[in-house]
């Protein structure tokens, strides 16, 4: 940092993310500034500060989840999604335990530290019923793999997130995409803002972990972005997430552009300013293996929508990009993590952070 005595936009910086370092809260207007870095030698500042807040919590170790996309049958209609309902141009599945436990099998053998079971809202798990079949079939996929869990259902019932709980999975993975209701309103349509925030409050409470999101370029202002951060800070998230808009053919926004990758990378930074202790994805989804450097440089630490290669799993917003090529696995991830100088962190180093987190929520 120079001891220039001039004010102006690089004292300004340079205040900004000393005030970061030194794991001061920064004021909205901070923030903003923050996000609307454009210039290229201040953007390298702000992602240098993120690495080193990653560095002095995590080292250069990176976690890293499996993904298992279960079902893609949905009883909702986000406008952004390619699994609502109306959606007749996406291939729908249903995996059966076995199936699913070949692949968690597989997961687990690669080195993967968690697996993430994702489903739609699928009316079978929603109908009489539909509550056990979901924990007998998140027990059966513990007593394959013993990996921790997390759990990416959409909403479900109080008593469904307890028993879960009793099941020994970890975390509960709910995005509300925005914290803007009127936003929020126009993208997850007939759906309840209070409900879904409320459904992740009462996940904390019942002991789980819980992971908040956002969506980047679905018409979201910066002051929104500002918004969504405080909203998982009172959360209590311990893993925080932002993901670009990706058209979807056959839904109302296929036509809107996905936006500039600088706008994501710019809040995966804040977010490690912000929230310098907690677990933040670069996720494969949005633009595969050659998306991670620039997150990981952007001061990501856990690798997430790893899947495993010819199981007919897809991932969500590019459904199966790169997957049976192989790219989206823990040994490639593994090999373009060594070339950062970064590398997969080991079960017990996951396990460790684990239960540090959980004993501060308790
Ligand atoms: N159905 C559950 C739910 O909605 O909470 C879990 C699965 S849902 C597919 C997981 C997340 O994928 C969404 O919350 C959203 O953030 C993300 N997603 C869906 N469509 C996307 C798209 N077109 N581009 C980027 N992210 C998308
Ligand atoms: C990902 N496709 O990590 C997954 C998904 C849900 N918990 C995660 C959005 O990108
Ligand atoms: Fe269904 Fe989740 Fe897609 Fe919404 S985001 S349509 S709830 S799968």
């Amino acid at each position: 940092m120079s001891g220039s005595k001039y004010a102006g936009p690089r004292p300004r910086l340079e205040r900004c993310l000393e005030k970061a370092l030194a794991e001061r809260p920064l004021a909205d207007e901070e923030i903003l500034f923050l996000l609307g870095l454009e210039e290229q030698e201040e953007l390298a500042q702000l992602f240098k500060a993120a690495r080193l807040l990653r560095e002095r919590h995590f080292g250069r170790k990176i976690f890293l989840y499996g993904f298992l996309l279960f079902s893609t049958w949905c009883r909702n209609r986000c406008r952004f999604c390619c699994y609502r309902a109306p959606n007749s141009l996406v291939r729908r599945y249903r995996k059966t335990r076995e199936e699913l436990g070949e692949a968690a099998v597989r997961l687990a053998q690669s080195g993967v530290h968690l697996l993430d079971l994702t489903m739609g809202e699928d009316p079978l798990y929603y109908r009489e019923g539909g509550e056990e079949r979901l924990i007998d079939l998140v027990r059966f996929i513990k007593s394959k793999t013993g990996l921790p869990l997390m759990i990416s259902p959409g909403t479900l019932s109080e008593a469904a997130l307890a028993a879960l709980v009793r099941e020994g999975v970890q975390w509960f993975a709910c995005y509300q995409e925005t914290h803007n209701r009127a936003l929020f309103n126009r993208l997850r349509l007939g759906q309840d803002y209070d409900y879904r925030m409320e459904m992740k409050r009462a996940a904390r409470r019942l002991g789980f972990l819980v992971e908040e999101g956002i969506l980047a370029g679905v018409g979201e202002t910066p002051a929104d972005i500002v918004a969504s951060f405080r909203a998982m800070a009172e959360l209590g998230a311990q893993q925080v997430r932002v993901m670009s808009f990706i058209p979807q053919a056959g839904t109302p926004l296929q036509d809107h552009p996905t936006p500039p990758r600088l706008r994501e990378l710019k809040i995966i930074a804040l977010l490690r300013l912000l929230f310098p202790d907690r677990l933040i994805p670069a996720s494969l989804d949005v633009d595969g293996i050659e998306g991670l450097k620039t997150r990981m440089e952007a001061g990501a630490n856990v690798v997430t929508s790893i899947i495993p290669p010819h199981s007919g799993l897809q991932g969500v917003s590019n459904s199966t990009l790169q997957v049976d090529e192989g790219f989206r696995t823990a040994e490639k991830v593994s090999v373009e993590l060594a070339k950062m100088g970064l590398a997969a962190a080991t079960a017990g180093e996951y396990a460790r952070w684990l239960r540090q987190a959980q004993r501060k929520i308790a």
